[in-house]
């Protein structure tokens, strides 16, 4: 019966094309498996030891991020039953740190007819009076998409461990006046205040191949009417799940509250496109008078615009930590594994580490770095300075829990004579990485990190860059390629790739990749952009796992700086 069930699951998975090779149908029940145990014997290498998890099942969407009291909330999708999609409901967590977590009781889960079909995602604004609301996607008996409220029973809870629904619940929802597509209306984000004092909302969606983001209005948060338009739009990038509408200060690293508007911000507009499972933003203004967001000229928007992550991160969240000043980032990493590997492991998805996220001096893009307390679980640092790294340099980085660790390190690059010529018609950073990244020898680059290597290197995974040059500039490739990351041929293996707006002429490439047991999560030139991959190594495992510095290319590379340090064990649920 097991393997029956198993084949079955094979089976759809090839049915939908969501098998190994893509994100598992976010939408789609998978009945077959319905088991809550896990198998006694089975080893958990994959297991991470300070990224977000709970112990067993499905997770997916980070929701509702917020501060209350001093206490850090977050709550996710989580399937009671499974390590597959299904039976959704919100999970609930709390902290004092963002590190170490405690699992409470589910705080929203199926209960009145709005809602009765899942609880999907959602945001928390904290009303006047310091009263946190979340609103969320219920899914109803018909299975439409409609928008609820719940708030906390108890405020003096710092933990607010239940929640009570609107009864007026749903509060938006599609209409035959309305025109809404019942099935593309989710995921509403944290209000804001207008310059009217009333609260705007945006909700997910598209029409055909318009992606769009329908904004709601009130004066209560109870009564919402429709905005006669959307807050913005954009042809040909389909459904927009869990839009993020927040503003970023035009100067400096502090974060700014969600409501907070004027000439010393700009906005960004943040879209987790459904038809590729790539979160995307632009910045821009926000035009009080219209009532619009209006991206900076010269964005693009869509599949070829900016990512947070160039490798696997969706369905992200801010919240504005007004304890700590800043805004930090959420971001739900899926696994690279198949369906029938999360069942037997019998869990699936992890949340990235919380970033802070602020506007670079260009004011292009955003920079994003790891919160600072993740430094609290380093020790033992190992360190390494001016090591000149010639053509095929391997040097290993001993001293380190190779596993678990966090690794800093600067590169500078002297001589450009050698780097290759960029090719107009070489645009995709992802498959010029898989094509002439990593692995490619000669030129500059590439030169990198090889993390969760096994001690005959028969696996690892490589995090380098390449510096090509176009008219006169030089132009840094930073790839994370999982090709040789594992025995096992059932995984995802894609290698992704960036562009770095980095100068290499001028400052040293530095590059910080924090490893977990199965995520490594990388941050090119302090930030400026991240690449996340999960990978399943058979051999790197535990203590047999190794940390090496590398230069494939021909010219010589010097380690400026290179801090690497064991991370401790988190406490999370
Ligand atoms: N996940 C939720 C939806 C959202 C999707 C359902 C994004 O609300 O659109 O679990 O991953």
């Amino acid at each position: 019966m097991a393997s029956f069930s198993l084949c079955f699951i094979s089976f759809l998975c090839f049915l939908f094309g969501h098998g190994v090779l893509q994100l598992q149908a976010s939408h789609h029940v998978y009945r077959a498996q319905l088991s809550n145990s896990l198998p006694h014997h089975y080893q958990q290498p994959y297991r991470t030891s300070y990224h977000f998890q709970p112990p067993k099942n499905w997770i997916n969407d980070p929701n509702g991020p917020m501060i209350y009291k001093g206490i850090y909330h977050l709550f996710y999708q989580y399937n009671p039953k499974g390590a597959v999609w299904g039976n959704i409901v919100w999970a609930h967590s709390t902290s004092t740190d963002l590190i170490n977590w405690e699992p409470h009781d589910h705080a929203i889960y199926p209960s009145q007819p709005s809602d009765i079909n899942g609880c999907w995602s959602g945001s928390a604004t904290i009303l006047p009076g310091d009263k946190p609301a979340i609103l969320y996607t219920g899914i109803n008996p018909k299975n439409q998409q409609v928008q609820n409220l719940a708030v906390p029973k108890n405020l003096s809870d710092p933990y607010l461990r239940e929640w009570v629904k609107s009864p007026k619940n749903p509060l938006m929802a599609p209409t035959p006046q309305n025109h809404i597509n019942s099935s593309s209306f989710r995921d509403p984000t944290t209000a804001w205040l207008g310059p009217d004092g009333e609260w705007r909302v945006i909700i997910g969606s598209k029409i055909n191949a318009r992606g769009l983001a329908i904004m709601y209005q009130s004066k209560d948060f109870v009564k919402w009417d429709q905005v006669d338009h959307p807050l913005h739009y954009a042809d040909g990038t389909g459904m927009w799940e869990c839009p993020d509408f927040f503003p970023v200060a035009k100067t400096g690293r502090k974060g700014v509250d969600t409501s907070v508007s004027g000439g010393h911000v700009k906005h960004v507009l943040k879209v987790s496109l459904d038809d590729t499972k790539h979160d995307h933003y632009t910045v821009g203004n926000y035009d009080l008078e219209k009532d619009i967001y209006v991206p900076n000229k010269g964005s693009i928007e869509g599949y070829m615009g900016l990512r947070y992550d160039y490798g696997k991160y969706y369905a992200s969240k801010t919240f504005y930590d007004g304890q700590k000043k800043r805004r930090v980032l959420w971001g739900w990493v899926n696994e690279s594994s198949s369906v029938e590997d999360d069942i037997k492991k019998g869990w699936s998805g992890i949340q990235a580490i919380p970033r802070t996220i602020w506007l670079d001096a260009s004011g292009k893009q955003l920079i994003q770095w790891p919160i600072e307390e993740i430094q609290k679980l380093r020790k033992d640092k190992v360190k390494l300075t001016n090591k000149v790294l010639k053509k095929g340099s391997l040097i290993e980085v001993k001293g380190v829990t190779a596993a678990q660790a966090d690794v800093e390190v600067s590169f500078k690059v002297k001589n450009f004579k050698k780097a290759q010529i960029l090719k107009p018609e070489w645009k995709d950073p992802q498959l010029l990485c898989s094509q002439k990244g990593a692995t490619t020898k000669g030129g500059v680059g590439s030169f990198g990190l090889l993390v969760l290597a096994s001690k005959d290197l028969k696996e690892y995974t490589s995090i380098s860059f390449t510096i090509f040059k176009r008219q006169g500039k030089y132009i840094v490739l930073m790839c994370s390629d999982q090709s040789r990351s594992s025995l096992n041929p059932n995984n995802d293996k894609t290698t992704y790739g960036a562009f770095l707006n980095v100068d290499p002429v001028s400052e040293d490439l530095s590059l910080r990749s924090l490893i977990d047991h199965s995520v490594v999560e990388s941050f090119g030139s302090k930030g400026k952009a991240c690449i996340t991959a999960r990978v399943y190594p058979t051999l790197a495992i535990g203590d047999n796992v190794g940390l090496y510095v590398f230069n494939n290319g021909t010219e010589s590379v010097t380690i400026t700086k290179l801090g690497a340090w064991s991370l401790k064990k988190a406490q999370i649920n």
